[in-house]
C-alpha cells in the first residue's frame, strides 16, 4: 500500500479502505476551511497537478512574470529541496516550499500552514504546485477553484486514459513543450481523444514555457476563472 495516502487501498484489506475514508474526510474538511478562506478574501486558487518535469516551475515562473491584473503568490510542493520556491522567487513572487519527504501529494492541512506563512493579499492569485505525481494529487482536494494539469508532449498521447482520476479531476489541460513538437511524432488529437474518453468537458490550451507561444491563452482562462472562484463557495465546493 501506498503508506502516505492508501491509493491502493481498495486492493487489501476493508480496515485499510476505512483508514482511507477517514483520511480523505479530515482532508475534505480542511479543503473547505481554505476554500472559505479563499473566497472571503476573493482569492483564485489553482492546482496544478502533472507527472515529475512536465514543466509546472517553467510555466509558472512566466506567468509570474506576465500576469500583472492580480497580485501572484505560490506554494511549491516538492519531496525535497527548496529550489522550485527559489525560482519562483527570482521570477518575482512571494512563494512558500512546503518539502513532503516521503509524502506523495499536498494536502489541504499542508496548504492551510503555507497560507498562514504567505499571508496572500486580497484579489491575488495563489498557485500551488503540487508534488510531480500524476496519481495520488487526484484525490486531495485543498480547497482550490480548480485543478489545472499539465502534459509535456514528450509524456505520451495515452496518459489520460492510463491516469484517469487526475484527468477527470481537472478542469483545464495545458499541453507544454509544444515548441518540441516539430521533433516529435506526438499526436495532438489522439492526446485530446484520450483526455476527452475520461473527461468530456476537458478545455486544452497548448503552449511553450520556453518559447511563450500559447500563453495569451492561458492568461485569458485565469482571468476568467476569478468570477468562480468567489462562486464556487457559496455553491459548497
Ligand atoms: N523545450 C521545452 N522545455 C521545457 C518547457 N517547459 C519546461 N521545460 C524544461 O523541462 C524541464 C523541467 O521543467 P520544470 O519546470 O522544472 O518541471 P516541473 O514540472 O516543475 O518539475 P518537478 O517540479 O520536478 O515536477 C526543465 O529542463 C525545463 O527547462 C518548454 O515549454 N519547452
Ligand atoms: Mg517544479
Amino acid at each position: 500500500m501506498c503508506v502516505d495516502c492508501g491509493c491502493d487501498a481498495e486492493r487489501h484489506d476493508s480496515r485499510r479502505v476505512e483508514v482511507r475514508r477517514d483520511l480523505l474526510a479530515a482532508n475534505d474538511r480542511l479543503a473547505a476551511a481554505n476554500r472559505l478562506y479563499f473566497a472571503e478574501k476573493a482569492i483564485l486558487a489553482l492546482n496544478l497537478v502533472s507527472s515529475p518535469g512536465s514543466g509546472k516551475t517553467s510555466i509558472l515562473e512566466r506567468t509570474v512574470a506576465a500576469f500583472d491584473s492580480r497580485p501572484v503568490v505560490v506554494i511549491e510542493g516538492d519531496q525535497q529541496t527548496g529550489r522550485d520556491a527559489e525560482r519562483i522567487k527570482a521570477a518575482g513572487a512571494a512563494a512558500v516550499q512546503i518539502n513532503t519527504g516521503s509524502g506523495c501529494h499536498l494536502d489541504a492541512r499542508m496548504v492551510a500552514a503555507a497560507i498562514s506563512e504567505l499571508d496572500p493579499p486580497a484579489q491575488s492569485c495563489l498557485f500551488i504546485e503540487n508534488v510531480g505525481n500524476l496519481v495520488c494529487p487526484a484525490m486531495f482536494d485543498l480547497g482550490e477553484a480548480a485543478k489545472v494539469v499539465i502534459i509535456s508532449v514528450t509524456e505520451g498521447e495515452d496518459k489520460p486514459e492510463k491516469y484517469p482520476y487526475m484527468f477527470r479531476a481537472a478542469s483545464l489541460c495545458l499541453i507544454n513543450k509544444i515548441d518540441l513538437l516539430p521533433h516529435l511524432d506526438f499526436d495532438l488529437a489522439a492526446l485530446k481523444a484520450s483526455a476527452l474518453a475520461v473527461n468530456p468537458a476537458m478545455i486544452f490550451i497548448g503552449l511553450s514555457a520556453r518559447s511563450g507561444e500559447g500563453f495569451s491563452g492561458w492568461l485569458e482562462w485565469i482571468e476568467a476563472q476569478c468570477p468562480v472562484a468567489a462562486k464556487a463557495v457559496r455553491q459548497g465546493g
